[in-house]
């Protein structure tokens, strides 16, 4: 593990409720949960230590933010050991799913196992702050195995990072999901080739989906957003049936400060300004690929 200079920053402690209120069913596609680390130890080759942010501190929240159902995502914090994510979605029953990590050691009988407990996709991440190189072929080895079980792959990367990165997502054998739109640089402006790099990238390949998430890890203008928005609500009205939304909740390595969770659903209908795009953000389309 890495030393981080500054503390980390732990969620924030007491939200405020939405002015906005999620139709029925709404899922937060991008959440996380970490230990508790005395019960869930955080992997030996994690980046940053976070704060424990545990299932039922989640499922709190997510009824708090007026949403019904979860998807999971596995942390690097936890490596590939998948048992707090395991644990959380036998917790939720129905009611949440989860993306996973894995290495190419998994068997197949822990992958249907995995399966059977509510994963449904595994994710690759390219952040060097978040963890260490895996080689391309070991990672498509991976997709080969999981693209029976019609799992997705949710990816992970910096727009900087895109160009290189391209040829290897547009071979997946699986639905692809982009995690925060590519992480564009907000500061560059929606007509930037940067972004429309990534806007070209969906638009070519149906397969491909973008979370519509993190405005608060993008913004450079801070609270309420307002310079994330033109990049989301293009996304969301161009590829209406392609985008997922998500708290990020606990929100790890935060470098300011820990988001208003009320605040980030507050931020939902200013991306989806009608009622039947934000039941497509936050229920069709999670539904469809989730449940
Ligand atoms: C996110 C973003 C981050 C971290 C992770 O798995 C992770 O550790 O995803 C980040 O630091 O940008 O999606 O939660």
């Amino acid at each position: 593990m890495s030393a981080s200079a500054k503390p980390y920053i732990p969620f924030h402690p007491s939200p405020s409720k939405p002015h906005y209120r999620p139709p029925p069913g709404a899922v937060d596609a991008h959440c996380h949960v970490f230990g508790p680390a005395a019960k869930f130890p955080f992997a030996a080759s994690r980046k940053y230590t976070p704060v424990d942010a545990s299932r039922d501190q989640l499922f709190a929240l997510r009824d708090f933010l007026g949403l019904s159902r979860n998807v999971i995502v596995q942390a690097t914090c936890h490596g590939n050991d998948n048992a707090a994510l395991l644990d959380a979605l036998a917790a939720a029953g129905d009611l949440a799913r989860g993306v996973a990590s894995v290495g190419p050691e998994i068997s197949d009988v822990e992958l249907r196992r995995m399966n059977a407990a509510g994963v449904r996709g595994v994710r690759f991440n390219f952040l060097k702050r978040l963890v260490d190189f895996t080689p391309r072929e070991v990672l498509t080895e991976i997709a080969g195995r999981v693209a029976p079980l019609g799992w997705h792959i949710v990816v992970y990367f910096e727009a900087a990072d895109l160009a290189e990165l391209e040829p290897f997502f547009t071979a997946l054998p699986t639905t692809v999901v982009v995690d925060h739109m590519g992480r564009p640089d907000i500061g560059l402006g929606i007509d930037h080739p940067q972004f429309q790099r990534f806007v070209s990238l969906l638009a070519d390949h149906p397969n491909i989906w973008s979370k519509v998430s993190c405005p608060e890890r993008l913004s450079l203008a801070g609270p309420p957003y307002d310079d994330v928005v033109p990049f989301a609500r293009f996304l969301v009205e161009r590829f209406s049936d392609r985008v997922l939304w998500g708290t990020d909740w606990p929100h790890p390595n935060m470098v300011e400060e820990a988001p208003d969770d009320g605040l980030l659903v507050d931020f939902i209908p200013r991306i989806a300004v009608t009622p039947g795009l934000q039941r497509k953000l936050l229920v069709d389309n999670p539904m469809r690929l989730y449940w």
